[in-house]
């Protein structure tokens, strides 16, 4: 057999898919796991009489491939990393690839990439959009790392990544050290946000107006032929609609307590860092801690018991709010995640291409969605655009929303139906397209007590002053803080 023209380690549910993928666009592919059982279960499984090479230690690995070597690591993230890359450092030579696709956290990333271009070879931390199925058919694939690496991985990942209609692959170089891992993040994080979104415009649905999971079924059968197109309301539709052995809803017996595995949390702690708004994720990430505490839940619902009443409204008319209150929202999101992308690139010195982003994540991954076809258009036409919100599509768009929006919200805080998702997205809104907001009294207070300074609606900006608010302190105030 041939030499491998890339080595995969790690055959868990991605490594595996990849390797086939990859077999499938006609690469010979080397595999290696920490547990040697896979390796033969799989060469001698799925991949049997396919171009793939099993090897049972890293040297052999290595020494199946073709140069510049190119290696990938599908493992968990974390130590097993770090510790694989020292091994293969043992083992690789100067201009050699090493690519992390896991999930990795973009500093690490970044650390990575630097040590690994200290000892002369090349790195890639590769973001993976998609799970089993796309890994398997085409991911979303975001790479970032050391530049001079790309055109070696170019002909693999541009062949295995989703393709959009026209043919267009979803995958394309996102920047330096931690670029691909930190757009990964991001796209991790708007999909929590966009699940969270779902899910209260089910809770309303069903809490609000009665509806079983088979009306409402039919309900993301529709949203899913429109804007709201998109893998997440695509599965939604199909899970309100599965029935067990018995004929049961099988999501009715599920239940209500979320996990999380941390990108959403990464995706708040890094807009924090920012100091950029990301409410609405930030909520969805709240919002999975407060639904596992399902025991602390439980006791409080007993103390403090309510009934919804029964609409009596309208209900299709309510149902089509609904639906412009959750494309809103999402809007909001997309906005709000854009806007930390945009301030991480000039903090860690990206040069991000955000119509390209939006098309890297049109296929191949879990939020693909027709609508960001539009954000590709409206950032192709302004690469410059601070905030998805003043491109004139969006902006018409979520004009003729807002009503309905406000409605949603305000008929759900009424009966007590939370959805802090929904509501932080119109807060945003309110406080963005708001000229004065009441942090000039905030500035006050921040003076008064701790000498912080404020500016002057009738000074130039950057010129601070402060005030001897009470008559007993001094003149002395404190350097400013900007987060
Ligand atoms: P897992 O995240 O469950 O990782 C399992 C793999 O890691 C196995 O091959 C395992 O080897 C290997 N491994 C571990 Br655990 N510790 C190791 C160590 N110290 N040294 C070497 N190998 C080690 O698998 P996955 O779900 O396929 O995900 C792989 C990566 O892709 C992860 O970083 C994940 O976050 C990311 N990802 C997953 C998805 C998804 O939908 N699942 C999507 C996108 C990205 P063993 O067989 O010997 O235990």
């Amino acid at each position: 057999m041939k030499m491998a023209d890339i080595g995969l380690i790690g055959l868990a549910v991605m490594g595996e898919n990849l390797v086939m993928n990859m077999e499938s666009k006609g690469f010979t592919v080397a595999v290696y796991n920490r547990t040697g059982d896979k390796v033969t279960n799989f060469v001698e499984g799925r991949a049997k009489g396919k171009n793939i090479i099993g090897t049972y230690t890293i040297e052999e690995l290595v020494s199946k491939l073709e140069k510049p070597r190119r290696v990938m690591m599908m493992v968990k993230a974390g130590d097993a990393v770090d510790n694989l890359i020292e091994t293969l450092l043992q083992h690789l030579e100067p201009g050699d690839i090493i690519i992390d696709g896991g999930n990795s956290h973009f500093p690490d990333t970044a650390r990575r990439t630097a040590y690994v271009e200290s000892k002369g070879l090349l790195y890639v931390g590769c973001g993976v959009s998609g799970g089993e199925e796309g890994a398997l058919n085409g991911p979303s694939l975001m790479p970032g790392g050391s530049p001079a690496a790309w055109p070696f991985v170019k002909p693999i990942f541009q062949s295995i990544c989703a393709k959009v209609e026209n043919g267009d692959p979803c995958c394309d170089w996102v920047g330096e050290n931690g670029a691909g891992h930190f757009v990964k993040m991001v796209h991790n994080g708007i999909e929590y946000g966009d699940m969270q979104l779902i899910c209260e415009a089910y809770h309303l649905m069903r809490d609000g107006l009665g509806m079983t999971a088979e009306e409402m079924h039919k309900v993301f059968a529709e949203w899913n032929e429109g804007e709201l197109d998109s893998y997440l309301i695509e599965i939604t539709r199909d899970i309100l609609g599965y029935k067990d052995e018995k004929g049961e809803t099988t999501v009715d017996y599920i239940l209500d307590a979320a996990g999380q595995k941390g990108m959403g949390k990464w995706t708040v702690i890094s807009a924090l860092d920012e100091g950029v708004s990301l409410t609405l994720i930030g909520e969805a990430v709240f919002s999975r801690c407060l639904s596992a505490v399902k025991t602390e839940r439980v006791a409080a619902a007993k103390r403090f018991p309510k009934s919804i009443p029964a609409f009596e409204g309208d209900k299709e008319a309510f149902i089509e709010c609904i639906r412009k209150a959750l494309y809103a929202s999402k809007i909001i999101s997309y906005a709000q995640g854009y806007a930390v992308m945009r301030s991480a690139a000039k903090t860690y010195g990206w040069n991000l291409n955000y119509g390209g982003l939006a098309l890297m994540w049109r296929g191949g991954c879990i939020i693909r969605s027709v609508f960001l076809g539009k954000i590709k258009e409206a950032f192709d036409k302004n690469p410059e655009l601070l905030n998805l919100l003043m491109d004139d599509y969006f902006a018409e768009v979520i004009e003729n929303l807002v009503p309905a929006w406000r409605e949603v919200i305000a008929y759900a805080v009424k009966v007590g139906i939370p959805m802090p998702a929904f509501s932080s997205a119109l807060n945003y809104f309110d406080g963005y397209t708001t000229e004065c907001l009441p942090a000039n009294l905030l500035q006050a207070q921040r003076d008064y007590f701790g000498a912080h300074t404020y500016e002057r609606t009738d000074c130039p900006r950057g010129q601070v002053f402060h005030t001897n608010w009470t008559g007993k302190g001094g003149s002395t105030h404190s350097s400013t803080y900007n987060a």
